[in-house]
């Protein structure tokens, strides 16, 4: 079993120690690394149908944490595809666009999922397939995959109108899950819950991937299923516990509702943890010491993105600082660069994060131009702005005012911008990310009516459902006579944040 994990990322450490060890748990059903191992080599033989290797074939699929999600993940690895999760609460639009970006030769949907893309599929000429249509007994023998190998593309939102294709070889992958087994101490008896949207890496690397790969018991869920999850918490289900902010902040919200020994047998569950990390987003200073205070825990906040897994982390052991990400992960590389690309090497000095090492992802999906453009002199650039204070990183924004952290989800204003503009009535339009204590940053559009017009917000909304995903709608609109720009007529967005209520 260590020659195959040495040579293809989709093996489970400890599947020789303990087969009867449960992989997952997803309501009344759990899954041991036995079963789950046999039902991936299946779906890896069937998917492969003859064939002996998959050849970066691009294998999409569009389902929620489940077993059959995992099944396709893993199943696609193991046949020598490359695994495209789609995001489940996606607008067709923003589905043609992966779909065709990634050059996706088949998807894989059950249920409501599978009507909702059929017709589609149908429009692209792709094969679409349930994984009961594809899963049978039938296992055979799976190629040897190279660690160099493609393995997985998600899609991004950026400073560009429609999201890129992020690809991830194996070698990245388990670049960015080692680390993290070190750095936080993964353990076969840990146990997790797994909530978070399974198209980005925080829920794919760092929940998913690292538990399997630890030996670990993952428990799925659809979605932040609060009241079930926190159930689970008060009877100490859990021993780690990994969330966006927004997560927390939904908690101590709801903790504050509850009667007091409601609201003990829950903390008291947190308490009992090893582990609760928070990350995509930044984790305000309030939060860390509300949780501290509810839970007793000192969250562990990191920081990564879908291009380079996680970089800077808090340590386990030792210090966690609040409003800091903390320190370098083992075997990533994190230097600062002014804005003449200097490096910096003194402290108390903002620049931007750059990154090298095996856990940078390879390219962006059929464009060269914005691959080259995201490097200089060998270094990933994340357009990240940090200081570095007595020995930790802080982050203190971005360099682009046109990408929005809403909830932990990236958001491109151009790409909203873009949709709002197809609107009859709308002349013109910007979008910009305001402070919010809910999501970090709410999505807020300015907008400029065309003559005679007028436009209430549930209107707008109403609109703009099916048109994008639901996260990405704008939480306010603001009408404008006129937006400000510049003398070369751009908007000019800080001109917009100063006009915020
Ligand atoms: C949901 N809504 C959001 C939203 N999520 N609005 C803005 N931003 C978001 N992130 C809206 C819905 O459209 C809906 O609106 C209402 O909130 C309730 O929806 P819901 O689906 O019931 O909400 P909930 O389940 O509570 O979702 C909140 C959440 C979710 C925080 C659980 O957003 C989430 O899972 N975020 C995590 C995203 C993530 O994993 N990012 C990692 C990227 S990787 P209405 O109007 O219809 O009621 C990365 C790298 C790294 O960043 O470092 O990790
Ligand atoms: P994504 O492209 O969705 O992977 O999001 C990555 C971005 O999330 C980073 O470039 C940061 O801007 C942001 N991010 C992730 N973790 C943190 C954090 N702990 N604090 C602040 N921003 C973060």
């Amino acid at each position: 079993m260590e020659s195959t994990k040495d040579t293809s990322l989709p093996s489970f450490h400890h599947l020789n120690d303990d087969h009867s060890k449960v992989a997952l748990i997803e309501g009344d059903n759990s899954t041991s690394y036995s079963d789950l191992h046999a039902r991936i080599n299946c779906m890896a033989t069937n998917l492969l149908d003859g064939k002996s290797d998959l050849n970066e074939e691009r294998i999409a699929f569009l389902m929620p944490a489940s077993l059959d999600y995992v099944t396709m993940l893993f199943g696609v690895w193991r046949a020598g595809g490359i695994a495209v999760p789609l995001n489940v609460s996606s607008a067709l639009a923003e589905l043609e666009h992966a779909l065709t970006c990634a050059g996706v030769t088949r998807v894989v949907a059950n249920g409501e999922y599978s009507e909702n893309i059929s017709d589609l599929c149908e429009k692209l000429n792709i094969k679409l397939s349930s994984v009961n249509e594809i899963l049978t007994d039938k296992s055979g023998t799976l190629p040897e995959i190279s660690l160099d190998r493609r393995a997985m593309i998600l899609f991004t939102s950026g400073t560009t109108n429609k999201p890129k294709g992020v690809v991830s070889t194996h070698k990245n992958i388990r670049a960015q899950i080692t680390t993290l087994i070190e750095a936080w101490a993964w353990d076969y008896d840990d146990t997790i819950p797994l909530f978070l949207p399974l198209h980005h890496i925080h829920g794919i690397i760092n929940v998913l991937c690292c538990g399997l790969w630890a030996g670990a018991s993952v428990s799925l869920f659809p979605k932040f299923d609060m009241d079930n999850i926190l159930n689970e918490v008060a009877s100490n289900s859990y021993n780690v516990f990994m969330a966006v902010p927004t997560i927390y902040v939904k908690m101590i919200q709801h903790l504050d509702t509850l009667d007091d020994a409601d609201k003990k047998s829950i903390t008291n569950g947190f308490r009992n943890m090893r582990l609760n990390i928070s990350g995509s987003a930044a984790c305000p200073v309030k939060v860390y010491n509300q949780w501290l205070e509810l839970t007793g825990q000192v969250l562990l906040e990191r920081y990564g993105m879908t291009e380079i897994g996680m970089a800077i982390s808090n340590p386990y052991d030792g210090e966690r600082r609040a409003g800091a990400v903390g320190i370098a992960l083992p075997g990533v590389e994190v230097s600062l660069f002014d804005d003449d690309d200097n490096l910096l090497d003194e402290e108390d000095k903002p620049g931007e994060i750059r990154i090298k090492g095996n856990n940078v992802f390879l390219e962006y999906w059929g464009n060269k131009e914005a691959t080259e453009g995201s490097y200089k002199d060998g270094w990933f650039c994340t357009g990240d702005v940090a200081v570095k204070e007595n020995g930790y990183y802080r982050i203190m924004g971005r360099s682009s005012v046109d990408i929005i952290k809403s909830g932990g989800y990236k958001l491109s204003a151009l790409e909203i911008e873009g949709t709002l503009l197809t609107h009859d009535d709308i002349a013109e339009c910007a979008v910009i990310g305001s402070p919010d204590e809910m999501w970090g940053e709410a999505v807020t559009a300015f907008i400029g009516l065309k003559p005679e017009k007028t436009m209430v917000y549930e209107d707008l909304k109403a609109w703009c459902d099916g048109k994008m995903s639901p996260y990405k709608i704008p939480k306010q609109i603001i009408i404008i006579d006129a937006l400000p720009r510049n003398a070369m007529g751009k908007v000019t967005k800080p001109a917009l944040k100063e006009m915020l209520p």
